[in-house]
């Protein structure tokens, strides 16, 4: 049996729990402490479950991590356990929760071994679009032909799109381009995994992502869009400009075995699979996920939990009863 139907209830619990935590620092104005309460619960959380987990994205490298780092194991680790690897964002927009502002989540995504790229804490150019434009967007081809690709597909006209934007002064001609095509624009100021997912669900009112954002994002993003169908072009790129950032930065690909770092990603390359499964939960009001909401016996959440093999989507609205003997559940 596939680890994808035997660990799914677990992982979301794993998000949930890790959600719980950064909701309750919401607006605390603490970006680090709604990320360490995340990431402390996460850790808690995955001590226990029936895997021999590695973590291959995580909170940063040993040394400056306390927890989730990179090569770190987690789960019961028995012979007899699945072997998994692991990518976590246990709270993805620290800010964005920090301020209470929509949009952050609490994410991980386990695939079988090898299953999805290591990559590193770089950058990384993008472009995200649901299933109907997949294959038809390229990320060296102009923005112009991308929307016009994208709208054709979609049936409608290129003033009919909406593309998400991270706000940051690196894109500057990327948004000016979009503008001159004639799409709509949303700027964001934190969280392109989450609107990656948007992206590929019908409905959201997102019809692509575009521009320069994190790569262990990135890779989160390959997860679910494999698991929902939708399409990716990205390409690792340094964080600064300048030629000696760009020394460093191929020097540090290829301390990990990434030999061409000009190479061109696909949804499937960074997160190849062949099991794949993919948790969200929502911690601040998002387009997709709703927050958390607490009540006087409990806290109610909202989640997305994807398996690739199974091509199950699930989305879930659980209660979290406190155990008083009081407690009333709503519908
Ligand atoms: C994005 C965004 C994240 O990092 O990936 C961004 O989605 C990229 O880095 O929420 P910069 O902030 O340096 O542009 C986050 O903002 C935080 O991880």
């Amino acid at each position: 049996m596939s680890f994808e139907g035997l660990l799914s209830r677990e992982f979301l619990r794993v998000v949930e729990e890790a959600a719980i935590a950064a909701a309750r620092t919401m607006g605390q104005g603490d970006r680090k402490l709604s990320d360490r309460v995340a990431v402390e619960a996460m850790r808690k959380c995955m001590d226990a479950l029936p895997m021999r987990g590695t973590v291959v994205i995580g909170e940063g490298e040993r040394d400056e991590a306390p927890m989730l780092y990179i090569g770190e194991a987690v789960g019961r680790q028995r012979d007899e356990d699945p072997e998994v690897d692991i990518a976590v964002d246990p709270l993805e927009g620290t800010n964005l929760c920090a301020t209470g502002a929509p949009g952050a989540i609490a994410v991980l995504a386990a695939a079988n071994k090898g299953g999805l790229l290591h990559a590193p804490d770089c950058y990384m150019e993008k472009i995200i679009v649901g299933p109907a434009a997949r294959g038809a967007v390229h990320l060296d081809a102009t923005v112009k032909d991308n929307l016009t690709a994208i709208a054709k597909r979609l049936d409608r006209a290129v003033k009919d799109l909406v593309v998400i934007v991270l706000d940051r002064p690196r894109h500057e001609k990327l948004i000016e381009d979009i503008r001159s095509a004639g799409a709509r624009i949303r700027l964001i100021s934190d969280g392109d995994l989450s609107a990656g997912i948007s992206a590929a669900i019908r409905r959201t009112n997102v019809h692509a992502v575009m521009g320069i954002g994190g790569a262990p994002e990135g890779v989160l993003t390959a997860a679910a869009l494999r698991c929902l169908n939708g399409g990716m072009e990205a390409r690792l790129v340094p964080a600064k400009p300048g030629d000696e950032e760009r020394r460093r930065f191929e020097e540090r690909l290829r301390g990990m075995g990434i030999s061409d770092p000009h190479r061109l990603y696909t949804e499937r390359d960074l997160a190849p699979g062949p099991d794949i499964l993919f948790a969200a939960t929502g911690v601040t009001d998002g387009a997709l996920l709703r927050g958390v909401r607490f009540f006087g016996h409990g806290a109610r959440t909202y989640s997305v939990v994807m398996t690739l093999r199974e091509r199950i989507i699930r989305f879930v609205d659980t209660v979290h009863l406190d155990g008083s003997p009081d407690a009333v559940v709503e519908f």
